[in-house]
């Protein structure tokens, strides 16, 4: 095993709490405080029981109250809750995709931004069934994104992504009436189901949930995962590293967060510049380090290896180091706290989106025609930020792990097929990895996705669940800040095939992979799902035959709720460790935990044990095993 050690949680928690006594100094707050005056949380909203859909209440059903004002139930409640914060979700993701369609739209031969893999552009306007013979790359390409960005308002039928789906899939979605119509569609009609005087009836609620989840997975996070590819290249992969570790003393840190990679290539563009850099060592550093945090580091860490600074509940962190010149967001997943925070520092917190504008930050608006200006200003900024350091302030915990990153499906199947230069207009075969798993020496395989919680300990669930995973065989693609949590833990690192049962160890050496596959981030799930997919069509079996499951251990966000949906709507049992507000029903736990089952033959798990929750996916991927004869 030579040198490889796992970094443990309680390493994650010394090092915060080093980095809180810096704050400690200078009056900064912090989200464990916060967390502490916030709990315990109000019992209502935990269970999903309060309406505040009109303005007679709000109303909160108890034993004496069983009904709100206008008389809905407890169910109608929660469901059109459920429904509401699934639609939050599914515009959130879709709205990434739009933006990434619309920056394929300004693409241009001279850039900024370049079609960086036609070949892909190709194979998806065939599947699309537009014509690419003798078109101009760029002209196929404006095309492209004009049709993606009119799958959000099409006028009638459904996804063009649909038929990626096996057909068996295709006819469920179709029976069941929940194959996504335009994306807004799904999201608008969602929010107009849950307004008051609308629908109370659970089981239209949680059908319209799985639509809007549908929506999203196989829509907006599809042509936002999809066209990210074309633009700035499908991921291969590569070497990198994760933890606080990565950012230099010495050098100008930036730091990118957020989701949408349009803001961080370009970041990470005239970073590189000569011009940049040498303007850098003029102000006194050595050089200038970009990392990352949440799914923007993902998304720059599979196409660039830029290294992984941290992930959701580590964002507070890379400025308590009081080495991070500037921290630049883009959407999604930023707290607000960066603001006051950063003022406590000599950080720049630099916001970039007119859709996520917050205090206390320098807004330079981005966009996609003076992309290349706007962030040539950003780097600027942060290096003449480099002398405004408080050198008594800076403490950059030495912890970092090698990781490998960047498998996207291609890249899985190419890997595992063992096939250098399989044609480019291909998926390629899942066959290899089927034969794995039929016989035996990797028993299945678990999506590990979303975010961190301070519900649960940070880290432990994820890192817990994939080293008990691996031990038994059982490979992980991972996404979002799960993938975050396994590259800072060191289980990206390919040496951590030491902790795998003989199986996989074997699959790891053979194949020179680590056991936990960085698949991406949050929009990348649609990854899962085509691979999912192909695994079915190459196996003859349906994707609910498989003994593959989804697991959100510490998830957060209104996304994750709309990613469950679309999973389990795509057929795959998913596994929960933090309620998503409907324990206050009986009757939408039920629809969710067992219900569902008979519409789309897969159904949701919440255990907040993390123990039992791997053991039940053990045992899930067992029994599918046996029902397959295997
Ligand atoms: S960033 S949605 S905290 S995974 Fe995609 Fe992480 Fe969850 Fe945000």
């Amino acid at each position: 095993m030579g040198n490889f050690k796992l970094t443990t949680v309680e390493e994650f928690e010394a090092a915060t709490e080093k980095l809180l006594e810096t704050g400690k100094k200078v009056g900064a707050d912090a989200w464990q405080y916060r967390a502490a005056k916030q709990t315990p949380h109000c019992k209502f909203g935990e269970q999903g029981v309060c309406c505040r859909i009109c303005a007679m209440g709000p109303c909160r059903i108890t034993p004496k109250a069983p009904r709100g004002i206008c008389g809905c139930d407890v169910h109608g409640i929660v469901g059109r809750n459920y429904l509401k914060f699934t639609a939050g979700g599914a515009a959130t993701h879709s709205d990434h995709g739009r933006e990434i369609c619309h920056t394929l739209y300004c693409a241009k031969p001279e850039g900024p931004y370049k079609v960086k893999d036609p070949e892909k552009l190709i194979r998806i306007a065939k599947e699309w069934g537009v014509e690419t013979e003798g078109k101009d790359i760029y002209d196929l390409a404006h095309e492209m994104a004009y049709l993606g960005m009119s799958e959000y308002g099409k006028v009638f039928g459904t996804q063009n992504f649909l038929k990626r789906a096996p057909q068996h899939t295709q006819e469920i979605w179709e029976r069941e009436e929940i194959a996504p119509r335009a994306i807004d569609r799904e999201v608008s009609c969602s929010l107009h189901m849950s307004h008051m005087g609308c629908s109370s009836l659970p089981e239209a609620l949680i059908r319209q949930s799985l639509r809007a989840g549908l929506s999203d997975g196989w829509g907006g996070s599809m042509a936002g995962t999809e066209f990210s590819d074309v633009l700035f290249g499908t991921p291969k992969p590569i070497e990198t590293e994760a933890n606080l570790g990565v950012m230099v003393a010495e050098n100008v840190n930036i730091v990118v967060h957020g989701h949408d990679p349009s803001l961080s290539e370009m970041i990470c563009e005239y970073a590189d510049d000569p011009e940049m850099i040498a303007y850098a060592k003029e102000m006194g550093a050595k050089g200038i380090t970009v990392s990352g945090v949440c799914c923007t580091s993902n998304e720059v860490a599979m196409r660039r290896g830029i290294p992984m600074a941290g992930n959701f509940l580590q964002q507070e962190n890379v400025v308590l180091t009081g080495a991070c010149e500037a921290i630049v967001v883009d959407v999604q997943c930023i707290f607000p706290a960066l603001g006051p925070l950063s003022k406590c520092f000599h950080t720049k917190f630099v916001t970039t989106s007119p859709i996520a504008q917050m205090p206390d930050a320098e807004y330079i608006r981005f966009n996609a025609e003076t992309a290349g200006e706007n962030a040539k200003a950003i780097v600027k900024m942060a290096i003449e930020n480099f002398k405004n350091r408080k050198p008594e302030l800076v403490h950059i915990p030495d912890m970092k792990q090698k990781a490998t990153v960047g498998y996207s499906v291609e890249a899985i199947v190419k890997t595992l097929d063992g096939v250098a230069n399989s044609q480019v207009d291909e998926m390629g075969t899942t066959k290899p990895l089927l034969e794995c798993i039929t016989s035996g020496v990797i028993r299945g395989a678990v999506a590990m996705v979303g975010c961190n919680n301070p519900k649960v300990r940070p880290d432990t669930a994820h890192i817990e669940l994939m080293k008990k995973m691996i031990a038994n065989d059982i490979i992980i693609i991972a996404s979002g800040c799960s993938a975050q949590a396994a590259a800072r833990a060191g289980l990206m690192d390919k040496e951590a095939k030491e902790l795998c049962g003989a199986g996989l160890k074997r699959v790891c050496e053979l194949a020179d992979i680590p056991p936990v596959l960085h698949m991406g981030s949050c929009v990348d799930i649609s990854r899962m799902m085509i691979l999912a997919a192909e695994l079915a069509k190459d196996s003859g079996l349906n994707i609910s035959q498989l003994p593959v499951v989804g697991c959100a251990p510490e998830w957060m966000s209104e996304k994750a709720v709309s990613i469950g949906n679309y999973v389990v709507a795509t057929g795959i049992d998913t596994f929960l460790g933090v309620d998503p507000y409907v324990s206050g029903s009986d009757q939408i736990a039920q629809l969710l935990t067992e219900g569902v089952r008979d519409w789309v033959e897969a159904a949701y798990t919440v255990e907040k044990d993390i123990d039992k929750l791997g053991d039940a996916m053990i045992a899930r991927i067992e029994e599918k095993r046996t029902a397959l004869g295997i």
